[in-house]
């Protein structure tokens, strides 16, 4: 893998991956819509609107691998969503196909299947239940990961990530957490590991009470280093801090799946 692009370059998973990233790669090309306000002198950064495919394909030019993150990150309107995240996943994968690019890791989300209860395990097989529009966009990317690895023989991992950051930062956290430093041995494993194909793992660290089987990470050479377990009393603080959310409190997606809900909850927590 000899040069690199990661897309969302500004965003907070970016952030983290600009410090540690480089250590791994020696050419890697960060790009994202805004010029991250921290930019170093020796990062090489192209400024490029994901929903541009001309925009797209300059910045896929010469690249062995793609990291990406670009899009939004979060709930939004409808058309900001099918903008960003439907049609500028689109673009980054047409524009790879396009240059030549044969591997992408792309970033898809614990949204994608948040509706099923915390007391549910689910494993990278289990139904898609997105738990809001922004989780309904990652499972297009999974779907079209699929498709271009394919038909275009691209190898794709798709990581389900739950929430980076240096520690969990509340209960829910505690099942999902991803170090950095754990997320980037899962993308070196997309970018590098022999005959991968298609790949579905949900990008978490040795999270002991884990919503996930994440086997099929482990089966691909995923060691996690860190435990969330270790930030216990943290989170636990930091939880008795937030107001009671019956309905997140009760799904792996948290306050994803409360917003906007309107359905009959006495019902559906009967159903699963
Ligand atoms: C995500 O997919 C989001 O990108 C991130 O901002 C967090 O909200 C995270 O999920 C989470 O579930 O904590």
């Amino acid at each position: 893998m000899k040069r690199v692009l990661v897309t969302g370059a500004a965003g907070s998973i970016g952030t983290y991956l600009r410090k540690l990233l480089p250590a791994v790669y020696a050419d890697i090309v960060w790009s994202d819509i805004r010029t991250p306000a921290d930019l170093g002198p020796n990062e090489t950064f192209t400024a490029a609107d994901i929903t541009d495919m001309a925009a797209c394909e300059r910045i896929c030019e010469g690249v062995d691998g793609i990291v990406h993150l670009g899009g939004i990150s979060g709930e939004a309107s409808w058309e900001k969503i099918r903008d960003a995240n439907i049609s500028g996943c689109y673009n980054v994968f047409e524009a790879a196909r396009r240059q030549g690019v044969k591997r992408i890791v792309m970033a898809t989300s614990n949204h994608a299947v948040g509706f099923y209860p915390r007391e549910t395990i689910i494993d990278h097989e289990v139904i898609a239940r997105p738990d809001s529009r922004y989780g309904l966009s990652k499972l297009f990317g999974e779907g079209l990961g699929a498709l271009y690895a394919m038909k275009h023989g691209m190898g794709v991992l798709a990581l389900r990530i739950g929430n980076v950051n240096d520690k969990p930062i509340d209960m829910r956290r505690m099942s999902i957490w991803i170090h950095p430093e754990d997320l980037v041995e899962l993308i070196r494993i997309g970018l590098e590991r022999p005959g991968l194909v298609f790949e579905i793992c949900y990008g978490t660290s040795d999270n002991q009470r884990s919503w996930y089987d994440n086997q099929r990470a482990f089966e691909l050479g995923y060691r996690p280093k860190h435990k969330s377990e270790h930030h216990l009393g943290e989170a636990e603080a930091a939880q008795a801090t937030l107001d009671p959310d019956p309905v997140g409190d009760f799904y792996q997606g948290g306050t994803f799946c409360s917003a906007e809900y309107t359905a009959d909850f006495v019902t559906m927590r009967t159903k699963g």
